[in-house]
C-alpha cells in the first residue's frame, strides 16, 4: 500500500513526498502500488500531472504553458472557484486556481467507506485579505486529490461557508484530458441534453447526434448531466470514464484551429491532442447558508475500450 499523509510544510511527516515545481511552489507526488502517479500543486491545487501504470500521461500540458499566475497553468485539472467563466470583476474561472493552497492539517475523513487504500493528499483555501476585497465571503475550501489502488483519480472538493452571510459561487474542474487525435475522440453520455452554447452567447440547444463527435471549436454547458460519462479515444483505444456528485453539469471545450493561434499559451495544433470535460455547476449556482457546505466530487479513470461497456450505467458513487 502506498500512502501519502498530509502534514506542513515547516514539518513534513515521513509519507508525504514533496517536489520543487514551477517556481519553486511544492508539488505533492501521489503514487498507487502498480505505478501510477499523480502530481498535484500547491498551486492553485491544481492536478498537473496523472498517469498510469505504464508511464503514460493521461492529462494534457500545453508546451507552451505559463506557469505563473494570474492564468492557470495551461493543462492538468484546475480549481475554477468561486465562478466558472468571466463575471464582474473576479478574475476569469476564479481566484482559487491562481492561489498557493496550503496542506489541510485538519484530515478529517469523509466517509466510513473512505478507506487507506488510496494515496491522497489534502489542501485548504481560505481567503486572504485581498480575496475579500474582491469577494467578501467566508469560506473554507478542502480539496481532496486521491489516486487509488487502481490509478483513479478522484478530487473531492467541499466548500463551507463559515460565517456570515448565504452566498453564491459557480464551480469546475477544467480537466485537460489528453487525446491522441481529437476527429477520433467522441463522448457519449451527453446525448440528448440541452447545452448552452458559449459560442453563440449562450444560447440554448438540444444535443441531436448518437455522440458528441468534433470537427470544429466547441464551447458549451451540458446542462444536467447524468454523474457518468465517457470519453472514447478511438487511437488509442483507451476510454475515459467521467463519474461527478454534485455537478450538475459537463462542459465541454476545444478551441480548434483558429482559436488556438490566438493563445499564447497553447501551441498552433495542440488542439488535436487535447479535450477539455469539465465536470461544473455552471448554469445555476450554488448557494450556501452560514454552517452550510456543499461537496462536489469528480472521479476519472481509464480503461481499455474492449472494457467499457457497461460503465455508463454504473451509478456515479465515488
Ligand atoms: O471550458 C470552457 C472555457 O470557459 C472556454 O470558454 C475556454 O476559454 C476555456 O474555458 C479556457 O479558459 P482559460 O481561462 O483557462 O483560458
Amino acid at each position: 500500500m502506498s500512502m501519502v499523509q498530509y502534514t506542513n510544510l515547516t514539518d513534513p511527516r515521513p509519507g508525504l513526498e514533496v517536489v520543487r515545481g514551477w517556481n519553486d511552489v511544492e508539488q505533492v507526488v501521489l503514487r498507487s502500488p502498480r505505478g501510477d502517479y499523480a502530481r498535484v500543486s500547491l498551486l492553485g491545487g491544481q492536478v498537473v500531472s496523472w498517469r498510469n501504470d505504464h508511464g503514460e500521461e493521461l492529462l494534457f500540458t500545453s508546451s507552451k504553458a505559463i506557469f505563473k499566475p494570474p492564468k492557470a497553468m495551461r493543462g492538468g485539472i484546475s480549481i475554477c472557484f468561486p465562478q466558472f467563466g468571466n463575471c464582474g470583476t473576479l478574475e476569469r474561472h476564479g481566484f482559487a486556481r491562481n492561489r498557493i493552497w496550503a496542506l489541510d492539517e485538519e484530515h478529517r475523513p469523509l466517509n466510513h467507506n473512505d478507506n487507506s487504500s488510496k494515496a491522497s493528499v489534502d489542501l485548504i483555501l481560505k481567503p486572504s485579505e485581498d480575496d475579500l476585497k474582491c469577494w467578501p465571503r467566508c469560506f473554507e475550501f478542502r480539496l481532496r486529490v486521491s489516486l487509488s489502488k487502481d490509478g483513479d483519480l478522484s478530487l473531492v472538493s467541499r466548500v463551507r461557508n463559515v460565517n456570515g452571510k448565504p452566498f453564491s459561487f459557480s464551480f469546475a474542474y477544467h480537466t485537460y484530458l489528453s487525446v491522441s487525435d481529437i476527429s477520433e475522440v467522441r463522448i457519449e453520455g451527453l446525448e440528448t441534453l440541452d447545452y448552452l452554447d458559449n459560442l453563440i452567447q449562450r444560447e440554448r440547444f438540444t444535443e441531436q447526434g448518437d455522440a458528441i463527435t468534433f470537427e470544429s471549436e466547441v464551447d458549451r454547458v451540458y446542462v444536467s448531466s447524468p454523474n457518468v460519462i465517457a470519453v472514447l479515444d478511438h487511437e488509442k483505444k483507451r476510454t475515459f470514464v467521467t463519474r461527478k456528485e454534485g455537478l450538475p453539469d459537463v462542459v465541454v471545450w476545444n478551441p480548434w484551429e483558429k482559436k488556438s493561434k490566438t493563445m499564447v499559451d497553447f501551441g498552433d495544433g495542440e488542439y488535436k491532442q487535447m479535450l477539455c470535460v469539465d465536470a461544473a455547476a455552471a448554469e445555476r449556482p450554488i448557494t450556501l447558508k452560514p454552517g452550510e457546505e456543499w461537496t462536489g466530487k469528480l472521479e476519472l479513470s481509464q480503461v481499455p475500450s474492449t472494457n467499457c461497456s457497461g460503465h455508463l450505467d454504473q451509478p456515479g458513487i465515488i
